[in-house]
């Protein structure tokens, strides 16, 4: 199937900030309107970027309601359920974190787990969007960077304690769900070894939504997903005992290049608010920290970074876009890194002759293992390409930077905000008017 006709510029960015306003549901933003009718963590960040472009207290207030959310520990869930709402699985019930969790807030109700931790961009771009608008925008902004100050600095310590307590320099997960990318082939090996309990029954609503199996994950896969909410269930998500127990144990290149980057990012904007040294000098040491661990885990042969298996010390090396990790934090040497980006840029990635546009897919289009509709497979994600645009033009790569965007508006162009897209066909996949790809293209046009 090849794409229909683009959209002009401006019917796609008006289209789009339709999107986010159909699926604002007061004081949060459903991640898309059927599929996912609640606040994820990491579509909140990319929500509020989109939503700055139209409305800077809309989208300080998206911020305000995700950290509002925040665990006593430090955790920000990564869903945080809109009251009322019970057309997503699993729900507040079998997260069952209401249930004599020490650091689960009393209200509103959440998921035990967490996401990328892409919040503290989502500040800057605010403050960013704020300057170009009048006094009040950039008092707003002002004020949500004072607010969010600790509830941001506790998030990413906490990331840095429970979550690295050896100080290697990844960050660690327990669940496939806190890498954002579900059924990655990077989740393979480690799921594999998961051996799926007396796991009481349940019932899956995503394959009424998304009707074409091949585009969700498997039963099988599922069945994996809900072990694992009720081993830490179990332990009361007590964050050392999950640490010890929970079958699936990884060190995620990916979130720990996005912690790096996102320490950066809030020290950088502390030290222009003023706020407390101490907590700028913990951000910078573990910006450091991070770098250096996936600086530390690149692949010799490939060039790609890796995530590591804490379970069995071993590397996992499968080609997905994770591998091009430290192109957003850095560290790298300069032969390294151009080795790298030339790996970006082959037909391995984004120069294979069968892409029709130039974004990096899930899964490299050349690996065994890539399926090109299957979630996150192999096809392209919109929000991806607006990641590394963001990271490279941070970076001061701004040709780069340009032919992500130009890359992925083709993408989206024809205006249906999917999900996902299949790389060879254009096709659009899962969710329609998934609200961070609107946020994405509200960024790249206004
Ligand atoms: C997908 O994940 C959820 C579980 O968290 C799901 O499949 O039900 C992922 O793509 C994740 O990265 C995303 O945040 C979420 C909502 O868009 O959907």
């Amino acid at each position: 199937m090849r794409r229909p006709a683009r959209l002009t510029s401006q019917l796609l960015a008006a289209r789009a900030a339709y999107v986010l306003r159909g699926n604002d549901l007061g004081t949060m933003t459903s991640a898309a309107p059927r599929l996912y009718p609640h606040m994820w963590s990491w579509d909140a960040a990319f929500v509020a970027v989109g939503l700055a472009r139209l409305s800077v207290p809309r989208a300080v207030l998206e911020l305000d309601t995700l950290l509002g959310a925040q665990w006593g520990n430090g955790m920000v869930p990564h869903i945080v359920f809109a009251p009322g709402e019970s057309g997503y699985f699993p729900g507040p019930e079998r997260w069952g974190c209401h249930l004599g969790v020490p650091h689960a807030p009393p209200f509103p109700a959440t998921s035990g787990i967490c996401q990328p931790p892409v919040h503290a961009v989502a500040v800057q771009r605010i403050v960013e969007a704020a300057r170009r608008q009048g006094r009040s925008d950039r008092e707003a902004a002002g004020d949500l960077l004072d607010r969010a100050w600790r509830p941001l600095v506790a998030w990413h310590r906490w990331l840095a304690t429970a979550r690295d307590p050896q100080e290697r320099g990844r960050v660690v997960l327990h669940h496939g769900w806190e890498s954002g990318m579900d059924n990655s082939p990077r989740w393979d090996e480690p799921y594999a070894r998961v051996v799926v309990g007396d796991l009481p029954p349940y019932e899956r609503r995503d394959t009424r939504v998304v009707t074409d199996a091949s585009m969700r994950p498997s039963d099988r896969e599922y069945d994996r997903y809900l072990w694992l909410i009720e081993e830490m269930r179990r332990v009361r998500y007590d964050d050392r005992l999950v640490h010890e127990t929970v079958s699936f144990a990884v060190e995620d290149v990916l979130v720990s290049a996005l912690l790096a980057v996102a320490c950066d990012v809030l020290a950088d904007l502390g030290e222009e608010r003023q706020q407390s040294a101490a907590d700028v000098a913990d951000l910078r040491s573990w910006a450091q920290r991070f770098r250096r661990g996936v600086v530390e885990s690149v692949d010799p042969v490939t060039g790609l970074a890796r995530d590591r298996d804490v379970r069995t010390g071993r590397w996992l090396a499968t080609p997905t876009v994770a591998g091009f990790a430290p192109l957003l934090c850095g560290g790298l040497s300069r032969a390294d890194e151009a080795r790298l980006l030339a790996v970006l840029d082959s037909e391995q990635w984004c120069g294979h002759p069968g892409l029709l546009a130039q974004v990096p897919p899930s899964t490299s289009p050349a690996a065994p293992g890539f399926r090109p509709r299957e979630y996150w497979r192999g096809p392209q994600w919109p929000v991806v390409a607006w990641l590394f645009h963001w990271a490279f033009a941070r970076r001061g790569w701004a040709e780069r930077a340009a032919v992500l965007r130009e890359e992925g508006l083709r993408l989206v162009g024809a205006g249906d905000f999917a999900e996902y897209y299949d790389p060879l066909s254009g096709e659009p996949l899962g969710s329609m008017q998934q609200s961070w790809t609107a946020a994405a293209v509200l960024d790249w046009l206004c």
